[in-house]
C-alpha cells in the first residue's frame, strides 16, 4: 500500500492549513477543515476494514453513513500540522447512519476530531443536497470579518451587499451572497443544525463574533471564498469610519452580473 502523506489530497490539506495559519485566520486551535474523501482514494493507501478506535459523534446524519472524512483534530494548531499531520490529522469512515465514526488513519496521540465535527458533518450533508460535488467545509476566524460583526448589522442582505460594494470581485465570487448567524455557543448540534441549514442557500456563513464558515469542491474553492470575504471586510474596515467620496453602487453590480453572466442573489440588488 501506499504512503498516506504522499495522497494529493493529504500534501494540499496539509499545504492549505499551513496557508490558512499564515493568513492569521487560525490562531492557537483555532479553526477545523473537513474533506469528503472516496473510497478508492482512501483505500489506495489504508485498509478501510481495520479501524484504530471507534468515536460516537453524538449525532446522526444517515446521509453520510459510509463516507470517508479526512479532518482536523480538536485542540491541534494548524501550525502544526505541517510537522506532525498523523498527530494533528484524521482520517474517519461514518458508521450507524453518522453515529460512529471509525478511525482509520491519524490522531496519533489518542486525539479526536474538531470540536465543530457536528457542524462540518451536517454542512455536508447539507451541501452534498445542494451540490453533489462539495468536498471541503472550511472554518476559521478571519480578523475582519470578526470585526465587521460588531459594527455592522447582520441583515443578511444588507452585510452582503455591504461586501459585494467593498470590492469589484465579490459580487462575482459569492453571487448568492453571504448567511449569517448571531452569535451562539460554539461545538454543540445546535450551532451545527443552524450553519447546515445557513449552507443550503449559501456557500459561505459567517458566525458572528466567531468567524466564518466556507465550502467548496475544492480547498482553493473554500479558501477563496473566505479570502475575498476577508478583503470585502477589510476593506470595510478600513473605511467604515471615513467619509465615503466613492462606491460601486447597484447599477454597477447589474454590469458585473451582465458582464460574468450570473445573477447576484434574488432580491439582493434595488
Ligand atoms: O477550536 O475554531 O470553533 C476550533 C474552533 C472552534
Ligand atoms: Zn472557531
Amino acid at each position: 500500500m501506499k504512503d498516506i502523506l504522499t495522497a494529493p489530497y493529504m500534501v494540499e490539506m496539509i499545504r492549505t492549513v499551513t496557508n490558512m495559519y499564515n493568513h492569521g485566520w487560525d490562531e492557537r486551535n483555532g479553526g477545523n477543515v473537513s474533506m469528503l474523501l472516496d473510497e478508492a482514494d482512501v483505500a489506495e493507501y489504508l485498509d478501510t476494514e481495520t479501524a484504530i478506535r471507534e468515536i460516537k459523534t453524538g449525532f446522526s446524519a444517515p446521509q453520510l453513513d459510509g463516507k470517508y472524512f479526512l479532518v482536523t483534530g480538536t485542540g491541534k494548531y494548524f501550525k502544526n500540522v505541517q510537522y506532525e499531520p498523523e498527530i494533528n490529522l484524521g482520517i474517519v469512515r461514518l458508521t450507524d447512519g453518522g453515529e460512529t465514526a471509525r478511525l482509520l488513519w491519524g490522531f496519533s496521540d489518542g486525539g479526536n476530531f474538531t470540536s465543530e465535527f457536528p457542524a462540518h458533518m451536517m454542512s455536508h450533508a447539507a451541501r452534498l443536497s445542494v451540490d453533489p460535488e462539495n468536498r471541503i467545509i472550511m472554518h476559521c476566524h478571519p480578523s475582519n470579518l470578526l470585526a465587521m460583526t460588531y459594527v455592522h448589522t447582520l441583515d443578511e442582505r444588507e452585510f452582503t451587499r455591504t461586501l459585494w460594494r467593498m470590492s469589484t470581485e465579490c459580487i462575482v465570487v459569492f453571487p448568492e451572497g453571504v448567511n449569517v448567524l448571531p452569535w451562539m455557543v460554539c461545538g454543540t448540534n445546535e450551532i451545527g443544525e443552524a450553519t447546515a441549514e445557513k449552507m443550503l442557500t449559501a456557500r459561505l456563513v459567517v458566525w458572528a463574533q466567531h468567524g466564518i464558515y466556507g465550502c467548496g469542491r475544492t480547498l482553493d474553492e473554500a479558501f477563496g471564498l473566505i479570502e475575498t470575504a476577508e478583503k470585502g471586510a477589510e476593506i470595510y474596515m478600513k473605511i467604515a469610519h471615513l467619509p465615503i467620496l466613492n462606491t460601486i453602487t447597484d447599477e454597477d453590480l447589474h454590469k458585473l452580473e451582465e458582464r460574468f453572466g450570473q445573477k447576484g442573489r434574488e432580491g439582493y440588488l434595488d
